[in-house]
């Protein structure tokens, strides 16, 4: 045999695999036809960067590729795409700085991903490929985006319906007997009144209500990359908040935006936690992110004014411990109050210091909190009738619970810390009963939500536009659906217009039109890209219904023909969903939670079948650099998988990720570690060479009656029973250590069994796939007879990774020996290894020879001599 040369023999396969569609995977109709079921192993999809890969991004690639590589050999029709998401700013940077206009960034990034991808040998169906900004795939990101915005949220059916059943019932009753969430500041009115509204005035109406929805709001603005960043895109910088990409100076600005009404689900998104298969750590984080909080509102009156301060509490039981009220620094009510407050120039100073403070800031326990007084201004304890000073205060945010809170600083830490600073009294009261108290000063209890609608805007080029128009007589009608997608025109700057506008703004055709110069976040696209991944070329509708039905396997139900919709949304279904998906911890608040967002209300509207995405999901630790910090251009420790694939071999590289230590750990890069594996995988090809010469010579150990050497076998076995487990349990670390115990007891072997050696390929193929294909193809392995050399277009048939996964036998993994305590008068003083065909006789007499046994027994009677096989042998004295 010839020497293991990684090079060609990766090179050769990726192109067989290519050439015969070897991972092709069947539609629903076809695999129906042959009796297969589903099984749908996704990736998180890249954002094709400009940078290409480092060695961590592929590791939850590797991972997930293994795992469907196994459910294919296990007989299952294994649905595996990749795509790229690649709308969005790191294509718009990485453009102006080349000078390029996006799309050509994103083409070239794309190639360069999928040249990378390619060389490391996954088993991806590339024929399903999707690309978010792709008008044929953007379409339908549009039309999804309409969808909401003709929706509204109906709390009694507690599911999205349509914005025109919401007409109907405006018309005939008004709006005081709709029950829908709706903004908080919208009136009521009757029917009478409704029908004698403007067209515009019903418009602005139903923004109120729509799932899409324009309004203003205060925003994270980063002037200099011309856009509005989300809370957890912005860092504490030395003068304040910053981007985290970049490190601009980040600040407060009011907004024209648009909105998703997130909110409306949230206590489905709570529910649906219990009903699929996540990491306890990422539910958690959505669960507090979600921030869903039981309390009750309680109005203290105001000292010589008319006006109330609302209070949100959870602990209405500590009224009477009430020392000061705090409204947050942009609560209206400061500024209404400002003729009462005899201090107002500090006031004043005071609102101008803390009016670019992040909310992460203000929220940090570490960071001192500050706040002024509002001299004048007196606050009545309706539980007691006393009055009680007033506060404005960084550590009340403005937009939760009511914007205002009772300082208690007896029983609340940042109460406490507070008081302390600014001398205010800490007293002692007793507690009442919350919901009696409640009920007597007139409160009412509320439930709230920490997180707040998600922004739906982006002022820049690179997204999708959104197919609204806002027409000459300000109402704003819809891209009618036949003229979807509403293409991203062509404009001379793609870098920000530097006024907080969009560069759309500066094309007079675009804005003449009455187009939306807001395009679409990114997150969009990346919402609804595995519905897409089942029917990727579909004209008519975001994805055929029989094959979301088959790939998101949801209990069989009645549903009209072949036609998408209907499915009956908006019920307490459960199941079915992605059956594996695969990616970073660092998406619980962003992907992973607008997605489910998306989904449910694709269900509510009868889209989809299910309504969770995503069944299971595993989440990889990152990969650092050899000094242990993140893998980054910035530290100069990046290390590119191509440079390692080239020296190394891909077979090498995906074992050694693989090896490297538990899936979810966050491990540094090791060079020594890849020499190991690539030292493993040269024992293999050994390991066959022996195979074959045992062979050649004919051994006639190979023929029946040579089936006592192979001492291997229970090893063998134990190691498929082991590496099938561990693969299905994403313990891959344990599956290679597993494996290489084998390969050591397959070395010490006189002779291998070929029968047994194809085995010990099967279950090492999902990771190292090249190499093994190559040595189940060898002729060498498979003996003479026809048909054993590759022959083109039989790749299908002859592939190691189409062939059934081994099974074990499970007479040959029971241990023929165990080790067992042996009791003295109830104590355990010595062991014993014994084998399990042993009769009672031969135990005792060898029990009674053990020196320690001796020792204890010390020549008394023995009264009892117990054995109980394989539980207990116990001697009384
Ligand atoms: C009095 C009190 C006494 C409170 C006590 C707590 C403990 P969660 O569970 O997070 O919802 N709070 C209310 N609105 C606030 C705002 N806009 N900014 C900052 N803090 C706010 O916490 C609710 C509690 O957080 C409320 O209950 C209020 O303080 C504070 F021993 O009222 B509590």
């Amino acid at each position: 045999m010839k020497p293991y040369d990684h090079k060609k023999i990766e090179k050769k396969w990726q192109k067989v695999w290519d050439e015969n569609k070897v991972y092709q995977t069947l539609s629903a109709k076809k695999a129906k036809v042959k009796k297969l079921k589903p099984y749908y192993v996704l990736d998180m999809f890249p954002y094709p960067s400009g940078a290409g890969l480092h060695v961590g991004h592929p590791r939850g690639y590797i991972a997930s590729d293994v795992f469907a590589r196994m459910k294919r050999m296990q007989g299952y029709n294994v649905l595996h795409p990749m795509g790229y998401d690649a709308f969005g700013l790191p294509a718009e940077q990485f453009a102006v700085q080349n000078k390029i206009h996006p799309r050509q960034a994103v083409e070239k990034n794309v190639k360069t991903f999928r040249g990378q991808l390619e060389k490391i040998g996954f088993s991806y169906d590339w024929d399903r490929a999707v690309n978010t900004t792709d008008p044929e795939y953007y379409k339908w990101t549009q039309w999804i985006f309409l969808q909401i915005y003709n929706s509204y949220y109906d709390i009694k059916k507690d599911k999205a319906c349509s914005i025109s059943d919401l007409v109907t019932q405006f018309e005939k009753s008004g709006n005081t007997k709709v029950s829908a969430v709706c903004d908080a500041d919208t009136k009521t009115f009757t029917a009478k009144e409704w029908k004698s509204y403007s067209e515009i005035e019903q418009q602005k109406i139903l923004m109120k209500y729509r799932l899409a929805y324009e309004g203003y709001a205060e925003v994270n603005w980063c002037p200099e990359m011309g856009t509005v960043l989300a809370n957890d895109e912005i860092v504490d910088g030395p003068n304040g908040p910053v981007s985290e990409r970049g490190g601009f100076p980040v600040e407060k600005k009011q907004m024209r935006q648009w909105f998703m009404r997130i909110t409306a689900y949230a206590d489905r998104l709570i529910a649906g936690l219990e009903t699929i298969d996540w990491p306890e750590s990422i539910k958690e984080i959505q669960k507090n992110w979600i921030g869903k909080s039981e309390g009750s509102e309680i109005d203290f009156a105001i000292k010589n004014n008319d006006q109330k301060i609302t209070v949100f509490t959870t602990r209405a039981d500590t009224l009477f411990g009430v020392t000061y009220v705090v409204l947050a620094p942009e609560h209206p009510l400061v500024n209404e109050l400002k003729s009462q407050i005899t201090n107002w120039d500090e006031v004043a100073t005071y609102l101008e210091q803390v009016k670019n403070k992040s909310e992460i800031e203000r929220t940090d326990a570490k960071k001192e909190k500050t706040g002024v007084y509002l001299e004048g201004v007196f606050a009545i304890n309706p539980a007691n009738g006393e009055q009680v000073p007033v506060w404005v205060a960084d550590y009340v945010l403005a937009n939760y619970g009511a914007g205002a809170v009772m300082g208690v600083p007896m029983h609340d830490d940042r109460d406490r810390e507070f008081a302390i600073k600014y001398n205010l009294p800490i007293i002692d009261k007793p507690l009442v009963n919350s919901q009696e108290i409640v009920q007597k000063v007139g409160g009412k209890l509320v439930t709230k939500y920490k997180f707040r609608d998600a922004i739906f805007a982006r002022q820049r080029y690179w997204g999708e536009p959104i197919p609204l128009v806002h027409e000459q007589d300000g109402t704003i009608s819809e891209v009618p659906l036949k003229n979807l997608p509403l293409e991203l025109p062509n404009v001379k700057s793609y870098a920000p217009a530097g006024n907080g506008e969009s560069p759309l703004a500066t094309v007079k055709s675009w804005v003449n039109a009455g187009y939306e110069t807001n395009t679409i976040p990114g997150w969009a696209g990346s919402s609804w890209y595995f519905l897409r991944y089942t029917d990727p070329k579909n004209k008519k509708v975001i994805a055929n219904g029989d094959e979301l039905d088959y790939w998101f396997g949801a209990p069989p139900r009645p549903r009209k023909a072949s036609a998408t919709p209907p499915y009956k949304g908006g019920d307490s279904q459960t199941g079915g969903g992605v059956d594996m998906y695969v990616g970073g911890a660092e998406h619980a608040t962003g992907h992973l939670l607008y997605s489910r967002f998306w989904h449910k209300f694709l269900f509510d509207l009868g889209y989809v079948p299910t309504s969770e995405p995503f069944k299971a999901l595993r989440n990889q630790g990152m990969i650092g650099g050899t000094d242990g910090r993140k893998m980054s251009k910035r530290y100069g420790n990046v290390v590119n998988p191509d440079d390692v694939v080239a020296q190394f071999g891909a077979d090498s590289m995906r074992v050694f990720e693989m090896f490297l230590g538990p899936f979810e750990s966050h491990l540094p890069w090791s060079t020594e570690g890849i020499i190991g594996s690539r030292r493993f995988i040269e024992k293999v090809w050994r390991l066959a060479e022996k195979v074959a010469r045992a062979r050649e010579a004919g051994s006639p150990l190979l023929q029946g009656e040579g089936l006592g050497v192979r001492s291997y076998l229970k090893t063998l076995h134990k190691t498929i029973k082991k590496v099938t487990e561990d693969i299905q349990n994403f313990a891959f670390n344990t599956a290679i250590s597993s494996m290489m115990i084998c390969a050591n007891e397959l070395e010490k072997s006189e002779v291998i069994h070929p029968d047994d050696f194809k085995k010990f390929l099967q279950i090492l193929a999902p990771f190292a796939p090249h190499v093994c294909e190559e040595l189940w193809i060898s002729p060498l392995l498979q003996g003479e007879g026809p048909g054993v050399r590759l022959v083109r277009n039989r790749a299908r048939v002859r592939s190691i990774h189409l062939s059934p996964w081994p099974t074990y036998d499970p007479k040959l993994i029971i241990d023929d020996s165990i080790k067992m305590g042996i009791q003295v008068n109830g104590k355990v003083r010595a062991e014993i290894e014994l084998a399990l065909d042993v009769t009672e006789a031969d135990v005792k007499s060898m029990v009674l020879q053990i020196p320690e046994i001796i020792k204890w027994i010390d020549g008394k009677e023995i009264k009892k001599f117990i054995y109980i096989p394989k539980k207990i042998i116990s001697i009384v004295i």
